[in-house]
């Protein structure tokens, strides 16, 4: 695009939520001709970034960051101002009760609803039940405003679907489905979008597109919690379930996962439940293939209990302990879980992490984690685990036992070291 085309579209955008999505998403507009204002309630938040300083962890960010920051196309604040576009990215947890807590997306509705003018454009990217974007954040911009969404505003939905770990590249190439109150309402956010996405753009209804997003993720759901009970079933019959899925999926149209430890994460975990959370529908598959994912982690620590049963004073160490491979981020992971099981039967748990930051959860360095432990659990295979020195660590452990919950590690090496192996 042009440099005159593009000044001809620029828009002042207020972005509200600087989280993962919120932060990255802005970069990308302010590095694309916007004038960018990333608001955030949280004043920590707010003051780090408005510092210059990143307040998360995510490859290639930083670059982004600094470039729209040092323009100063992306300005900080804990207040909204007048802009041109609203983009809500804020969390959208699930309650104790399985809901959808959308108190942040209520907040973030109601400071809109101060600010917002004829012809301006709001758009959703929280991953919501469907029926939110119009129900809750077109209502309270009506009740407030009298400004009715289609007619006197532009409302849209737009789900991120980027993978954390690889969130900035994705972004830009992933593709994207927009949902519109109307036609033009998909037209005017497909052209806010398409200042810095490269993958292709499709418009869609408004419910719909919320609906897309929760079908996405609660098809991963499904799948690997089909992986999961196919690796209890082969338990039974002495089968090796990795071996199983490998050759099944030689087959042109089949896909299974991986089974593990659990599915955490702040998405996949969460969103079948939002998906259900207004049907009638009872004894779903999806609310099943919930349950069982969510029954990994006990499962899993109940092996641990049988592999160090009649060890004195038993030890037990995780490798890894983040959600997922390569990632720092501890929310929703099972690992939390399996962590505090462990300790309520008595058994003392070190943490191996080199991408944690946490306070709660105080990761130590290898050797002081592996020393006279019982068990190293492997939870999560981050590349950096790859060329661990086996021999090295069998010398520093009392018994030299290996789980290995995600087939990561090669279980010739780890026995020819000397390790018993177990894995699921
Ligand atoms: N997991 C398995 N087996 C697998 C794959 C994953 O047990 O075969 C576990 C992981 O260990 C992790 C959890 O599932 O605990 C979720 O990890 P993930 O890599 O499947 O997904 P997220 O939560 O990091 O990102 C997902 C992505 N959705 C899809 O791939 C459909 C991402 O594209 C979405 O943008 C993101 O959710 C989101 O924000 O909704």
């Amino acid at each position: 695009m042009g440099e005159n085309k593009k000044m001809a579209l620029k828009k002042s955008i207020c972005i509200l939520g600087m989280g993962y999505i919120g932060l990255p998403t802005a970069c990308m507009l302010a590095n694309s001709g916007h004038d960018v204002l990333g608001v955030d309630i949280n004043e920590e938040i707010t003051s780090k970034l408005g510092a210059g300083k990143l307040h998360i962890e995510e490859p290639d960010l930083e670059a982004i960051f600094l470039k729209a920051f040092n323009d100063k196309t992306l300005k900080i604040s804990p207040q909204i101002q007048k802009s041109d576009v609203y983009i809500i990215a804020v969390p959208t947890p699930l309650n104790s009760k399985n809901k959808a807590e959308l108190s942040y997306v209520i907040s973030a509705a109601e400071m809109i609803k101060e600010a917002i003018s004829r012809g301006n454009l709001v758009i959703l990217e929280s991953t919501s039940p469907p029926g939110t974007t119009k129900n809750i954040v077109g209502k309270i911009i009506t009740d407030g405003t009298g400004l009715i969404a289609g007619i006197d505003y532009f409302l849209a939905f737009c789900p991120e679907r980027v993978l954390p770990g690889k969130i900035v590249h994705e972004l830009v190439n992933n593709d994207r489905i927009i949902g519109g109150i109307d036609e033009s309402s998909a037209q005017q956010a497909e052209k806010i979008y398409m200042s810095f996405v490269k993958g292709r753009i499709f418009t869609t209804g408004l419910e719909t597109s919320e609906i897309v997003k929760l079908a996405e993720n609660t098809f991963r759901d499904i799948n690997i919690a089909y992986a999961n009970e196919l690796s209890s079933i082969c338990g039974e019959y002495g089968i090796d379930v990795w071996e199983v899925i490998k050759n099944a999926n030689m087959h042109p149209r089949v896909n299974i996962l991986a089974p593990g430890p659990g599915v955490g994460g702040h998405c996949i975990p969460i969103d079948p439940w939002f998906i259900i959370e207004n049907s009638r529908l009872k004894g779903t598959l999806i609310e099943k293939s919930r349950n069982i994912n969510d029954s990994r982690p006990l499962l899993i620590a109940q092996k641990c209990l049988e592999i160090i049963a009649g060890y004195n004073n038993p030890k037990v160490t995780f490798l890894g302990f983040s959600y997922k491979e390569d990632v720092g981020d501890v929310r929703e992971s099972p690992a939390i879980s399996i962590y505090n099981e462990l300790i309520k039967k008595g058994v003392k748990v070190n943490i191996h992490d080199p991408h944690i930051e946490n306070a709660k959860f105080a990761t130590s360095e290898l050797e002081d984690a592996c020393r006279d432990s019982d068990l190293l659990l492997l939870f999560v295979g981050h590349k950096i685990f790859s060329n661990l020195n086996f021999e090295k660590i069998k010398l520093l452990m009392k018994n030299a036992n290996m789980f290995d919950t995600r087939h990561f590690f090669d279980k010739e090496k780890l026995l020819s070291s000397g390790f018993v192996y177990y894995g699921i």
